[in-house]
């Protein structure tokens, strides 16, 4: 029976391990320039919008203590009370990281303790999965008395985060069957409970060359859903396998010697 069973699983195997045949070649969508400049002149408010702790707010908001661009900057000042990651940011109406696109900024990081780290990020949304991951274009592991410029290609960050979010979450799908959105730019803190961190944000820009939101979002939905179909095909094709091999396995006596449940023993001398 051990034979037969290792026959049937020979039989399904090729089918467990075809390689997906890929979304079909696409024609590429016409872009338009997009720029986004926040130089926090006028009110804005950040969010905590991930953490797996808590903080301690004292200061969050424009201040006119420092600018790199206009009379005003952001500052964000803060005692981590728990957990490691802190996200801070922005949403914005959503970006398609498609095309030309990149994510610039100047940070002033005024205190960082030793261990801790700060950033300018993103999130990025993976339509129509539900998916999304984040990550930083540049990370600061130490107090910088200057503006520093930060910068990373968010078009780049887009196909990452769908390779590796839907590689890693998905069986049968791969990075181009859906449409990586920019939802937010952020600035991430990594530290300890009891490092406080300040620092300032100033002239936040996206910029470059996108194609249109709406025609991004539904090409990538029909990839999607051409996936979808061919995920349901092979399914069915396992299935039916593996109803043939269980009319198979009904058809085979029982060894002598051998029990139901005798797997995990040893083989009677
Ligand atoms: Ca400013």
């Amino acid at each position: 029976m051990r034979a037969l069973v290792f026959a049937m699983l020979a039989c399904i195997a090729p089918f467990l391990t075809l390689p997906c045949s890929g979304a079909p070649a696409r024609e590429p969508l016409p872009l338009k320039p997009f720029t986004y400049v926040e130089d926090f002149e006028e009110p804005r408010q950040m969010v905590v919008w991930a953490t797996n702790g808590k903080q301690e707010i004292h200061f969050s908001g424009v201040t006119e203590e420092k600018a790199f661009s206009g009379k005003r900057s952001y500052k964000l000042d803060v005692t981590i009370r728990e957990g490691a990651y802190h996200y801070f940011g922005i949403r914005l109406p959503r970006v398609p990281c498609e095309g030309e696109l990149k994510l610039s900024g100047r940070l002033w990081v005024e205190a960082l303790p030793q261990g801790a780290r700060a950033g300018l990020g993103y999130n990025i949304i993976l339509p129509p999965s539900q998916h999304s991951g984040c990550a930083a274009v540049e990370t600061i592991d130490r107090p910088t008395p200057e503006w520093k410029a930060v910068s990373g290609d968010l078009v780049a960050a887009g196909k990452q985060t769908a390779t590796g979010v839907i590689g890693r979450h998905t069986a049968e799908m791969d990075g181009s069957e859906v449409a990586p959105f920019l939802e937010l730019w952020s600035v991430p803190i990594w530290a300890t409970a009891g490092q406080r961190i300040t620092l300032y944000v100033d002239d936040v820009r996206i910029e470059g060359r996108v194609p249109d939101a709406d025609a991004f979002a539904a090409a990538a939905q029909e990839r999607f859903t051409a996936a979808r179909e061919r995920t349901a095909r092979r399914i069915a094709g396992w299935r039916a396998r593996l109803d043939e091999a269980t009319k198979a396995l009904r058809g085979v006596p029982a060894q002598e010697g051998w029990a139901r449940g005798s797997w995990n023993r040893r083989r009677p001398a």
